[in-house]
């Protein structure tokens, strides 16, 4: 069976998987996943052409952000969570559809019917990306759709803890609907792009909020990179609410908590300091889960993406999906009605294995988030203007396997001493070990926290335009050097791009599912550029 995927920064060739996916998603997985997305749009385009109210919508809205977040690269990789998913959005979209009343103007999305697996194989077949046939037009739906299923990741943790805005909601249906429409122009689907990245400025404030206002101000924090000698449960993943309930169910039982990757800013949190079985962070960025969890010993949760094919049984058996994550072999754990997830299976785990093997020693420093470094302003102000800060480079995003992103590695250390690094996301983990030293008391690294605190960045450029006095944020001294890998990422990019961020640069490849036309209005427009080596690019960004 073929499929087609080129959605993240991996896809095979430069082109697009259509075998197996490099990230390991198989040809089945991946279709559902396009029909998921197809039935989608089909509720999308019953609530716009019936001008429904978003704000009403409830479990539709939820609905739809679970399918979004379902079809992230590394998240569900579960052929028979994806069906499932799909059938519960027909049987949402059915209902939506008939309740409405008049179908006559409503597109075969909103209406299709299918029996079985070999039904649903069969459509999806039909409606999957290269089912547009104009790249300009597929690239740009595409682009579109991307940035939806990163906004509705972060929607989803925002909604996870109590917070959700129908403006989002109302933009969610309005671009899915928009993707079907074959009569947009160019133009009008680049605007919507643009637009698509107010939303993601706007999800990311409220997801910021919701963080925030319920676990307190990120503030600067050493975390332990060792480990203990008590049996332990690793948690992956950005969902602060799984880790919360996590830390609540395991306090006093003698089993430790450290986190993983993208879960490592949660130390930052003055609400998670208080229990002394948070332990630490354990390993590094995603994509090198498959030797660590070995010595790791213990169960691993995953709240979210990145998930890497377990080859071996005995790891499967160890690791536990939650929200919209899922892997076949591996136990899922479903919330109930009010939210709550019961963990009591990953806690017994814990307690008969052995204690993590250490792979690290000693500490890192993070907690650079918008309230930690306005407060450290003057500071940084002063520094800026005495010359001892020459530039910032927001090195956000994420991090992957390819050899091609030793470059950030190597950027950050050849990188002049006078120069700070501002990061977000998984990208960290290429530099955040290497000792980069103080400017006058600030860390030449700054991490502000998870991918979606790259609205924390983004904060921080808004603010220093303000004391620097400056009509234009690219007045600014920070240059962007992103890493991007999936599609989180692409709403973040979408979020600068709409906040009027120019010339940045993203590697280590620019996306496959960027035509070559499209490619040329972003690089006119807003003059985005990949990556060159190192040293021409420590030039180009500090020659002048
Ligand atoms: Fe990384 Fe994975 Fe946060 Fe992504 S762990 S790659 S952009 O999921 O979301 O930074
Ligand atoms: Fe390929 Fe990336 Fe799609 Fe996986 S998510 S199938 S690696 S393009």
């Amino acid at each position: 069976m073929n499929m087609f995927c080129f959605q993240c920064q991996e896809a095979s060739k430069g082109v697009g998987c259509t075998i197996k996916g490099v990230c390991g998603k198989d040809a089945v997985t991946s279709n559902l996943q396009d029909l998921l997305i197809y039935t989608a749009k089909g509720i999308a385009n019953i609530v716009v052409q019936n001008n429904l109210n978003a704000a009403e919508l409830g479990d539709v809205n939820h609905e739809i952000l679970t399918s979004l977040f379902a079809t992230i690269t590394n998240a569900n990789f579960d052929e028979d969570s994806i069906e499932g998913q799909i059938r519960k959005m027909l049987k949402i979209r059915d209902e939506l559809r008939e309740a409405a009343g008049d179908a006559s103007a409503l597109h075969d999305a909103a209406a299709f019917q299918v029996t079985d697996r070999e039904d649903m194989l069969g459509k999806a077949a039909a409606v999957g990306i290269l089912s547009t046939a104009d790249e300009d037009v597929r690239s740009l739906r595409e682009l579109i759709t991307y940035g939806l299923k990163g906004m509705a990741a972060y929607a989803h943790h925002a909604l996870n803890l109590g917070q959700e805005d129908a403006e989002i909601y109302a933009f969610i249906y309005k671009a899915l609907d928009a993707t079907l429409n074959d009569g947009l122009s160019i133009d009008e689907l680049v605007s919507l792009t643009l637009e698509t990245g107010k939303y993601g400025v706007d999800v990311m404030a409220l997801l910021d909020g919701a963080h925030t206002s319920r676990f307190g101000n990120p503030g600067m924090t050493e975390v332990n990179i060792g480990v203990r000698n008590n049996p332990a449960i690793l948690i992956s993943g950005h969902d602060l609410t799984d880790l919360e309930q996590l830390l609540e169910q395991t306090e006093g039982t003698g089993v430790d908590v450290y986190t993983h990757s993208e879960m490592l800013p949660a130390h930052y949190y003055p609400a998670f300091k208080k229990y002394e079985h948070f332990v630490g962070n354990y390993g590094n960025a995603w994509w090198k889960q498959v030797t660590e969890f070995e010595s790791f010993n213990g169960p691993i949760l995953f709240t979210t993406n990145c998930i890497v094919p377990p080859k071996k049984e005995e790891i499967r058996q160890r690791i536990f999906t939650t929200g919209a994550t899922g892997y076949p072999g591996c136990t899922h754990i479903e919330a109930d009605e009010d939210g709550k997830k019961d963990f009591s299976a990953i806690i017994e785990m814990a307690k008969s294995c052995p204690p993590p093997v250490e792979i690290e020693s000693g500490t890192i420093v993070g907690g650079f988030a918008h309230h930690q470094v306005f407060a450290l302003a003057d500071k940084i102000v002063e520094a800026v203007q005495s010359g001892s800060i020459k530039k910032f480079f927001v090195m956000a995003g994420c991090d992957g396997r390819m050899q091609a992103r030793e470059y950030y590695t190597d950027f950050a250390q050849a990188l002049p001493e006078d120069n700070v690094i501002l990061t977000a996301g998984c990208a960290k983990y290429r530099y955040n070990k290497l000792n980069l030293g103080d400017i006058n008391g600030i860390p030449r690294v700054l991490d502000a926290g998870q991918c979606n605190d790259s609205y924390s960045l983004a904060m921080i450029a808004l603010k220093l335009k303000e004391i620097f006095g400056l009509e234009d944020i690219n007045e600014l001294p920070i240059v962007y050097n992103i890493a991007w890998y999936e599609q989180k990422a692409v709403i973040v990019l979408l979020a600068l791009l709409y906040l009027g961020v120019k010339n940045i640069h993203l590697g280590p490849t620019l996306p496959a599912f960027l035509s070559p036309n499209v490619a040329k209005v972003l690089v006119e427009n807003f003059r985005l550029a990949t990556i060159d080596t190192v040293e021409n690019d420590i030039e180009l960004f500090l020659g002048a």
